[in-house]
């Protein structure tokens, strides 16, 4: 609980913004950021099939595939385990997805499908050092326990599981968690419980929740979540290949001001935002009050931790002239890389990593 007041009028805890009902898929009203970790009530919730109900003595994690000694191990076994913790920012790579013109389908996600949160549980490598790999394992596939049939074409023959592999060499790195608990709480069912895996640094859809098995294969793994959905067009020397999604792109959003807001001229006003890479840590945060004519340095308000994102902020002193303004955040990584300008079409409706402009109003209230 976030405020104890509960008159009619007064602040009250903040919730979450419904995008679809059924299954789940809430997200936060971004300019509710505060803290550099998000509170679990805040954090966006994406489920593409209902929550499963998991019991914790039943459950089971079964490794298998192309390992020398398949593994089935209990909840509370994992939890016995050696754990680590660590800070990682998930983002859905749909996020940021009504700013796209012309519109496309898909949960019109605002900012709010991003969370920076702390999470503890088990490295992945651990129970794959144990299973031992067979020396031709190429990826390790995550498999959740929830079923059901996709809503977008094409459509699968059947209903499927949520299932999406990464690369054998980011999964044996130790950040990769299997994870129980959640901002020091045990994860709550919609973010997975009992068990969720964190790949830090990539979008959020690699970050498989219910976790029921982890499949090492020999052959790079084909699934609806990976090539129909959450996939992208690459060119391979001239010729349009698809690929999964991976890593997250580098990516900054205003929380405030918020879209529309109306703003008195001639005043100080803190612009508050985040910044997050995938694979590199972002070290400059460039705004500009005049749709991208003019550029000046924000501050950033946490240190670099990678896979974290970091809060920054911009004391602004609103124009004097009334007005309609558009606010722009623009990120640069350790790399010398920075945003694009626009959206590649070649995510589709994934990959809103452009700076999104937040639109205000000055005038005297
Ligand atoms: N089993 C399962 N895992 C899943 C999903 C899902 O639908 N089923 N959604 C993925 C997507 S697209 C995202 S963005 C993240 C969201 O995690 P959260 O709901 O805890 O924020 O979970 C990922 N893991
Ligand atoms: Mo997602």
């Amino acid at each position: 609980m976030r405020n104890d007041n509960w008159s009619c009028t007064g602040v009250r805890p903040a919730g979450l913004i419904i995008r679809q009902k059924d299954p789940n898929n809430l997200e936060m009203p971004f300019d509710q950021l505060g803290e550099f970790i998000t509170p679990t009530e805040l954090f966006y919730i994406r489920s593409h099939f209902p929550t499963p109900e998991l019991d914790p003595v039943a459950y089971r994690l079964s490794i298998g595939g192309a390992v020398g000694k398949a593994l089935r191990l209990s909840y509370a076994e994992i939890r016995a385990m050696p754990s680590r913790t660590r800070v990682a920012t998930l983002e859905c790579a749909g996020n940021g997805r009504v700013f796209l013109v012309p519109p496309v389908p898909g949960a019109q996600w605002e900012l709010g499908a991003v969370g920076n949160a702390e999470w503890t549980g088990v490295p992945l490598s651990l129970l794959l050092e144990r299973a031992g790999l067979a020396d031709d394992v190429c990826e390790i596939v995550l498999e959740g326990a929830d079923r059901g049939m996709p809503k977008e074409e094409p459509k699968p023959p059947g209903p499927i599981s949520y299932a999406r592999s990464i690369p054998r060499a980011r999964a044996m790195e130790s950040d990769v968690l299997i994870a129980y608990q959640m901002n020091g709480r045990d994860l709550t069912p919609d973010h997975g419980y009992p068990l969720r895996a964190i790949v830090p640094g990539h979008y959020g859809m690699a970050s498989v929740k219910w976790l029921t098995n982890v499949v090492a294969t020999t052959q790079p793994f084909q699934g609806y979540w990976q090539t129909s959905d959450y996939g992208y067009w690459d060119d391979s020397a001239g010729v349009p290949v698809r690929r999964p999604l991976a890593e997250m792109k580098l990516k900054s959003q205003i929380a405030r001001p918020r879209v529309y807001e109306t703003l008195e001229p001639n005043r100080s006003y803190c612009i508050f935002g985040a910044a997050w890479a995938g694979d590199t840590d972002v070290t400059e945060i460039s705004i500009s009050d005049d749709g991208g004519a003019s550029w000046v340095q924000g501050e950033f308000l946490d240190p670099i931790n990678r896979h974290a994102w970091r809060r920054w902020k911009y004391d602004w002193i609103t124009p004097t002239q009334p007005g309609r303004y558009t606010l722009l955040a623009r990120a640069t990584g350790a790399d010398q890389r920075t945003q694009p300008d626009g959206h590649d079409p070649n995510f589709g409706s994934y990959v809103i990593d452009h700076p999104l402009p937040i639109e205000v109003f000055v005038a005297a209230l």
